[in-house]
């Protein structure tokens, strides 16, 4: 496979970017080889600098639920561009946008929007603490919730991808509230908070941990979070900027009918472009200023042409099929690449939900970080790159989840499924 133009292009972007990306888990770091730039997409497919096509399973890592460059979706950019692409002045797309979320999502009844995942969970923590009247946050370990300092205690996604425990350049200071436990363990949890559950402000949580591979929560474990924040008075965040709209309209909430205080959302709910946002009960989303006292702001939130997309977006996810849709390609792909794995004896173990799917080098079953972090990074590695040769285009970290967008038909899952076969013979 020919990779000149993007070796060309990334030595000029080593040049002026840091690591010529502008998010570090592109870089490949993980998996080393030639990071592909793109210059198009469309549906399933991207194709990169040197005309190379990929189906595609990062669909901008989540952002992308029907395809790339739905007709209808552009349509809706391209008219609300065609008006002005930004007031800082509110518009009536917002007011439509945050009723179409309330009206999907059970536990919101009001909204901010802001323009990243990163600025949700950051301004959701800021309100649980003023709400609260606390300081100490709860989060497990392999959760990402964005880059904001309180949060990037043991993370997954790209922290785990670089393989460090936190971040140069935050202060001791800003995770000294931060408490991190291992995902889907009540016990752990209980125990915290018979310490100090008089000061936790919330527990922020992946209601389906997406970035360590793929980690479905145990059967009651939510429910039991739900529990212990309530008895404490703690506030229950969920953290569904990959789950909203990818696994449910009502994500990960709807499906297994936990209600959080306040849910942060990203990704798909901006069509692919930058939106963020967080939301839940009136009594504390009053709190927010203008209306309260907890200040949040930002030049760019609730754009017009984010708003056009998501509102765009949403309508189309709302129409009848579209989950059952996207949860039977998950299922198979899961099902069809274990098999394939064992049939290789390669040790390996998948999940899925809704529109998404994640597997690992790893006997399993997978239930926490510390589980996930044993998977064979030389397996994944020369999987990865064995698939990528043959057009496939898939997370360039075992920490990632894989993405599917409705776009992805009976044509893709078979390329992919006789790429993967090729693939597990290679890695054994
Ligand atoms: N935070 C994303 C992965 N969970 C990566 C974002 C990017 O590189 O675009």
């Amino acid at each position: 496979m020919r990779t000149t133009r993007s070796k060309k292009l990334l030595r000029r972007a080593m040049g002026v970017l840091p690591g010529g990306v502008n998010s570090p888990v592109r870089a490949f770091g993980s998996v080393g080889g030639t990071v592909r730039f793109v210059v198009q997409a469309s549906g399933a497919r991207i194709e990169d600098a040197d005309g190379n096509c990929y189906i595609d399973y990062v669909a901008s890592w989540g952002a992308i639920i029907l395809g790339h460059a739905h007709p209808v979706v552009i349509e809706a950019v391209r008219s609300a561009a065609g008006r002005g692409t930004s007031f800082g002045a509110p518009t009536e797309a917002e007011v439509e946008l945050a009723e179409r979320v309330i009206e999907h999502v059970p536990s919101v009844e009001m909204i901010r929007f802001v323009s990243s995942g990163t600025e949700a969970t950051m301004s959701a923590l800021r309100l649980a603490r003023a709400a609260t009247g606390r300081d100490r946050v709860l989060k497990f370990e392999g959760g990402y919730h964005g880059h904001a300092d309180s949060l990037l205690a043991a993370a997954g996604s790209g922290v785990a991808t670089l393989g460090i425990p936190g971040t140069a350049g935050v202060p001791q200071g800003a995770v000294a509230d931060t408490v991190v436990i291992p995902y889907n363990d009540l016990e752990v949890a209980e125990a915290v908070f018979a310490r100090y559950g008089e000061e936790i402000a919330a527990v922020i949580v992946e209601p389906i941990a997406a970035n360590m591979g793929l980690v479905l929560p145990n059967a009651g474990f939510l429910a039991g979070l739900r529990d212990i924040t309530r008895r404490y008075g703690s506030l229950l965040i969920f953290d569904e900027v990959i789950t909203g709209f990818r696994v449910a309209l009502g994500g990960a909430q709807a499906r297994f009918g936990v209600l959080p205080d306040l849910s942060c959302f990203g990704k798909v709910i901006g069509g692919g472009l930058p939106v963020g946002a967080y939301g839940g009960r009136r009594s504390l989303m009053q709190q927010v200023a203008p209306e309260g006292k907890v200040f949040q702001a930002g030049t760019l939130s609730g754009n017009p042409l984010a708003m056009a997309a998501g509102l765009a977006a949403l309508d189309l996810l709302a129409r009848e099929g579209v989950y059952a849709g996207l949860e039977e390609t998950a299922a198979r792909l899961s099902r069809e690449l274990s098999t394939l794995a064992d049939e290789a004896g390669v040790p390996f173990c998948a999940s899925a939900v809704g529109g998404l799917f994640g597997f690992c080098f790893h006997p399993g079953p997978v239930s926490n970080y510390a589980e996930a972090s044993k998977a064979d990074a030389r397996l994944f590695k020369v999987f990865f790159h064995a698939m990528l040769e043959q057009g496939i285009y898939l997370a360039p970290s075992p920490y990632e989840a894989a993405f599917l967008m409705t776009a992805h038909g009976e044509a893709e899952v078979s390329e992919t499924l006789e790429a993967a076969r090729k693939a597990f013979r290679k890695a054994v």
